[in-house]
């Protein structure tokens, strides 16, 4: 199902069995520790997965957007960022938000319908979740442009330098808005790096039917570097995701990078892939899990062993027993927040409106006093 492509155009450092392999231009310059941090993030953010679908299994969720298969793709690129990049996430993007720093209970949120966000994107320099496909990248653009006017891209000292990255899926480069964003990266040479998850499938749509060639090739058109990545290796995805958004800080402009990677679970859970995909497909891929190759490569450097894996295993029990707890506890929305929730600092017009629709819920309370 995926376009005619050949191995060697995937940047690959760690195989599927757990093996370092070599590639000519990207190398990975973590320590044992990192990976081990990786592995820890990628455990966590599966357990968290499975406590979301089970939480809207179970009703307490009304929708929940797995994303298993996708934990190398979000831990290696989210641990390239540094203290002044902006990321801009999709709505699947669970380990990345994790490791920026979200609170588990506030991803539940969106998916309680108790908010559309609970974390303060300016200070995690996480942006919130979009649904609309495919519209972050704009977002992405326009704040790298703004980062170009405020100086923060180019300087002599690269601490004084930031970018975007902003992640999105296969299906949502068919979009409009997504080339149009492409289109003004290269133009103002944006400090932008555009994180694309093949994961193969947009909803039932399969990637062979949406694009002719490899996705990432498309960025030569834009005049752009196009990277593919093998995006179950969390190393390989580091060492490409921090090649590129050091190219967009120090003012070289955008990069799209393609990592190759599979959803393993339903599209959402008001999904389901059997009716769509094949069994056979979904084996191939487990077979890459990207947290089982990476267990497998520190276990044979001694570099975790086995109370590494059992305190792993109770901090995850921890994450899960505290989601589980924690979004029955999550506050129902008030009615009049809605008119204080889209502006940092409401317009008057909206105060108003406010105003008037408090005093006429309160009006009833008023007959009933007097009834
Ligand atoms: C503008 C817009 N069009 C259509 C949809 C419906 N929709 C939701 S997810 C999806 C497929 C997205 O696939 P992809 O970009 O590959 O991301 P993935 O879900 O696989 O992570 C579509 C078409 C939407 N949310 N927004």
């Amino acid at each position: 199902m995926t376009p005619d492509t050949t191995e060697d155009e995937i940047v690959q450092l760690l195989t599927p069995a757990g093996e370092r392999t070599a590639n000519a231009d990207f190398a990975f310059t973590g320590t044992d520790e990192d990976v081990a941090g990786y592995l820890r993030d990628m455990v966590l953010a599966r357990r968290l997965d499975t406590e979301g679908t089970a939480l809207q299994r179970k009703g307490e969720l009304g929708l929940w957007c797995p994303l298993l298969g996708q934990e190398g793709a979000q831990v290696g690129s989210a641990a390239a960022v540094g203290p002044l990049d902006f990321v801009f996430p999709s709505y699947r993007e669970h380990a990345v938000a994790l490791k920026m720093g979200v609170d588990p209970l506030a991803l539940l949120a969106p998916f309680r319908g108790t908010s559309m966000i609970d974390w303060d994107p300016r200070r995690l320099r996480f942006h919130l979740y979009s649904f609309v496909i495919g519209t972050q990248t704009l977002h992405a653009v326009g704040y790298a442009m703004g980062m170009q006017r405020d100086g923060v891209v180019g300087n002599p000292d690269p601490a004084d330098n930031g970018a975007t990255l902003v992640y999105f899926g296969d299906g949502a480069t068919s979009q409009g808005d997504v080339n149009e964003a492409f289109v003004f990266a290269a133009s103002y040479q944006a400090p932008v790096v555009f994180f694309c998850q093949n994961n193969q499938w947009a909803i039932s749509e399969p990637i062979a039917r949406q694009s002719r060639i490899p996705l990432y090739r498309r960025a030569d058109g834009y005049g752009f570097p196009g990277v593919r990545v093998d995006g179950n290796d969390p190393l390989a995805v580091h060492a490409v995701t921090s090649w590129a958004l050091e190219r967009a800080r120090s003012g070289k402009g955008p990069t799209f990078i393609e990592a190759f990677t599979y959803r393993m679970g339903a599209h959402t859970t008001s999904d389901d892939p059997t009716k769509y995909r094949l069994e056979a497909e979904l084996a191939e891929w487990r077979a890459k899990d990207p947290i089982e190759r990476t267990k497998a490569y520190l276990l044979d450097r001694g570099a975790i062993d086995q109370p590494f894996l059992d305190d792993l295993q109770a901090e995850s029990d921890a994450l899960a027993e505290r989601m589980r707890t924690g979004c029955l506890t999550l506050p129902p929305p008030e009615l009049p927040d809605m008119w204080s929730r889209a502006f940092a600092a409401t317009p008057q017009y909206l105060a108003t409106q406010r105003a008037a629709y408090v005093a006429y819920a309160d009006s009833f309370l008023d007959a009933e006093v007097a009834g």
